[in-house]
């Protein structure tokens, strides 16, 4: 039966608008002229400012009061005549001042000026039609980043797989293969595809580009270009987009896989010189119903990616069923890279998607979402496809706001930071009630709270101090290897030794946290790099860290 199965894009319904709209323009930054001060409660302020006067030989005035039970007032002064900060300091000097500070115009946070952004009820939601912040704090985390670079200067790609996408499209930025020459049928940069120099097109076996509305749609909503007056923002307002094509059969998806694949292991290879700094694979189509014991290369190409150093975000299937039991392809595969994701709508239901409490990592908004079409226009479409992007836009906002700590480590060991990319953006989900119990993390994507979980919280803020484990020692290892720890944690807990092709070579589970203290023996394991792990019985990684095996 599965033969028969073809693969679908997982879009719901679709509904075209075209809507005209001005967004009125920010105006951040301070007042000039004005201060905010903050009497203290018995003081007279009309005597304040007579003693800031004398004591500052300024000229200063009560505007009016913004509070009278906080004694909170705004002042005027002229700045052509007086410096902004000398006055603000003649007050912060005044013994009847509680606090002070500039005036500022109100400036809605980090909101870009794409005419349509209005639109985007997944990246700020005000509650029309639904409920408010039902969204992804897209806003929230512009203030930290609009994406595109890392700190270590990788500009960061998404390899997006999709039946066809409208390259010339005004409002998306696609990658495009430099060291590639197009149309001279030489492979001039030997990545083994010959002319990919806008994507690659697993079919046809070139890089043309088949113009499709869905795929455009998709990459709008990872990527469009953010803050350029036009159409709308991408969850990363700044993206390289890949294209990479397939049409309705598996053989033609993992060729795209393997495109990607390639493209980033070349990148890692040759420092950045060749091929793309690939960090996430999205795939908004799948076969519903379908058994990952039928499509086990399908599935072992998420580890394959993972292995060098990519996530892939897929969409579930757009029918109410528990994936759990009835299997979906790709988000029932059981790769730990692969991140699979349901759809939320304006009021954070679950809109008529597939779930599961084991296969189904998170929701992220996918009804009636505006984005990107063909001939440089935007419309609504609806469907897990669209839940997807958002997730994949996320993972690449979250390289861009990582530390340059955070690339040493994913050097050293891809595979670990992975997942604990994954954890963040997992444990980074707003709890909502309608994914309680049917999905991995209970709730639907916050790409804030997943960026302040790696920056704030997570690994650019304590290293590996974070887990509760300290260090595996000694590195390098020969027959015994020990994780050394502040604190025991009186668990049952999973160990797991990896090594560089991603396999497990060693695991074991049950035993209680002191086990680990005792030794893991890796006398039997050939010489080489490894990565270990520990996990709760939750699957939450305590510890994680690379570690070299040495045979004398
Ligand atoms: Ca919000
Ligand atoms: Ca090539
Ligand atoms: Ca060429
Ligand atoms: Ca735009």
């Amino acid at each position: 039966m599965t033969t028969l199965n073809t693969i679908f894009s997982r879009i719901f319904l679709g509904i075209l608008i075209t809507v005209s709209h001005s967004v009125l323009a920010a105006d951040p930054g301070r007042i000039n002229g004005q201060i905010i001060v903050q009497f203290y409660s018995n003081v007279e302020p009309e005597r304040v400012i007579i003693d800031v006067e004398l004591a500052s030989k300024t000229d200063v005035a009560l505007l009016k009061p913004l509070s009278a039970s906080l004694n909170i007032w705004l002042i005027a002064f002229d700045e052509n005549v007086y410096n902004a900060e000398f006055v603000k300091d003649a007050f912060f000097k005044n013994p009847d001042v509680a606090l002070v500070q500039f005036n500022h115009t109100f400036s809605e946070r980090s909101i870009p000026d794409d005419p349509f952004f209005y639109q985007q009820w997944g990246l700020l939601n005000d509650g029309a039609g639904g409920i408010a912040d039902a969204d992804i704090d897209a806003d929230l985390a512009w203030d930290i980043t609009t994406g595109g670079v890392t700190a270590k200067g990788d500009t960061i790609v998404v390899a997006l797989i999709s039946e066809g996408q409208f390259y010339a499209h005004e409002d998306l930025d696609y990658f495009i293969n430099r060291n590639e020459i197009p149309d001279n049928d030489i492979d001039d940069d030997a990545n083994g595809y010959i002319d990919d120099y806008h994507g690659w097109n697993g079919t046809t076996q070139t890089d043309s580009v088949p113009e499709r509305l869905h795929g455009t749609h998709v990459a709008g909503i990872a990527g469009a270009i953010g803050n350029n007056g036009l159409g709308i923002s991408g969850v990363s307002q700044k993206l390289k987009i890949l294209p990479v094509y397939n049409l309705t059969v598996e053989a033609d998806a993992v060729a795209s896989y393997a495109y990607a694949r390639d493209m980033r292991k070349i990148y890692n290879e040759t420092n950045g010189e060749k091929g793309a700094y690939i960090v996430a694979t999205n795939s908004s189509f799948g076969v519903d119903f379908g058994n990952p014991d039928d499509y086990p290369i399908w599935c072992a190409m998420f580890d394959s990616l993972g292995v060098v150093g990519v996530l892939s975000v897929a969409s579930t299937a757009n029918t109410s069923v528990n994936v759990d039991n009835v299997y979906d392809i790709p988000t029932a595969c059981p790769s730990e890279y692969l991140i699979t994701v349901t759809m939320t709508d304006k009021a954070d239901n679950l809109f008529s998607a597939a779930y599961g409490a084991k296969s189904i990592d998170l929701g992220a908004p996918g009804n009636l979402i505006y984005s990107t079409i063909i001939d440089n226009s935007y419309g609504i479409l609806s469907g897990t496809s669209m839940s997807a992007p958002h997730v994949t836009g996320a993972i690449a906002m979250m390289y861009a706001a990582a530390c340059p700590e955070f690339f040493d480590a994913l050097e050293d060991n891809n595979e670990l930071m992975l997942l604990k990319l994954k954890q963040y953006l997992l444990e980074g989900v707003d709890v909502v009630p309608d994914l309680e119990g049917v999905t991995v993390s209970n709730g639907r994507l916050n790409v804030f709270r997943a960026i302040e979980n790696l920056t704030v919280s997570g690994f650019c803020a304590t290293g590996f101090a974070e887990n509760a484990l300290g260090v595996a020692y000694p590195n390098p290892a020969q027959e015994l290897l020990f994780i050394n720890g502040a604190t025991i944690i009186d668990q049952e807990v999973q160990v797991q030794v990896v090594n560089t092709l991603g396999q497990v070579v060693y695991q074991r589970t049950g035993d209680r946290s002191p086990f680990i203290f005792s030794g893991i023996p890796v006398g039997d394991l050939p010489s080489g790099y490894y990565a270990v792990s520990v996990y709760n019985p939750d699957s939450d990684l305590l510890f994680g860290s690379g570690v070299i095996i040495q045979h004398q």
